[in-house]
């Protein structure tokens, strides 16, 4: 039977091997719900960065520039980190060069998997969907906050892992514990939220509407993949 594990911060990561696994990024709030949105919006392809820098020279190069740093867009930048901006299909047809405090550097640290995928709760089924017709053992990579573990990316490791039940084998203690969070939290997320950090933080930044957005599920049935350098829609992989 395939595997299923759970790694709740990329500083535990190294304890992992991520090669011959595919790996679902997230980064609830907000970068992996952006990137969701973003290409289900019809944008041709995002080139996550992990630095600023690396992010100004590729919009010098004609890419939109989208970028966050504690939860702010730094000065110089086309767009910040609101999935709500990438909605009407604004940006379609676009390359975004995109960095953001954890959820790119996350995605730069997963590089040697074997496939790495992008889920938010914007694109839970279909993420669970790929994951059961695949044939690989999966990681679930949360993105956390600096290093640290946070509660929304593990309710969704949480939620992924109940949709695999039955499919496959629970490798270590993280997938219990995200699984048991998320069936506790699963009627009201935005209430059990309420008092966690990052929400704290982009409440203070008045995001509010970003926040009740994100935890949404199932709005698109697109899954962002990683092929070469940026982030595609997997259909439209598939179809090439
Ligand atoms: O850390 C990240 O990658 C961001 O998603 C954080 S924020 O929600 O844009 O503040």
């Amino acid at each position: 039977m395939r595997k299923v594990d759970v790694c709740l911060t990329p500083e535990l990561l190294h304890l992992y091997e991520v090669e011959k696994r595919v790996v679902v990024i997230v980064d609830i709030l907000r970068a992996t719900s952006c990137m969701t949105v973003a290409i289900a919006n019809g944008v041709e392809k995002i080139i996550p960065v992990a630095k600023l820098e690396e992010c100004q020279s590729l919009r010098e190069k004609g890419c939109v520039g989208a970028a966050e740093r504690d939860g702010k867009m730094p000065e110089g930048f086309d767009l910040g980190n609101s999935p709500l901006a990438y909605l009407n299909n604004a940006y379609a047809g676009k390359t975004i060069a995109m960095t953001t405090t954890n959820g790119t550097l996350a995605i730069a640290k997963s590089k040697d998997a074997e496939e790495v995928i992008v889920g938010s709760f914007l694109n839970k089924t279909a993420v669970i969907n790929y994951l059961i017709a695949q044939p690989n053992d999966v990681l679930i990579v949360c993105a956390g906050w600096k290093g640290k573990v946070n509660l929304e990316d593990t309710l969704f490791a949480g939620a992924v892992v109940e949709g695999l039940k039955g499919y496959f084998e629970i490798e270590n203690d993280s997938v219990i514990a995200s699984a048991t969070l998320y069936n506790h939290a699963k009627k009201d997320m935005l209430a059990y939220l309420s008092a966690c950090s990052h929400v704290k933080r982009l409440k203070n930044l008045n995001i509010q509407k970003d926040i009740e957005f994100c935890l949404h599920e199932d709005q698109f049935n697109v899954i962002p993949v990683l092929k070469e350098d940026a982030l595609v829609d997997m259909e439209k992989l598939v179809l090439t």
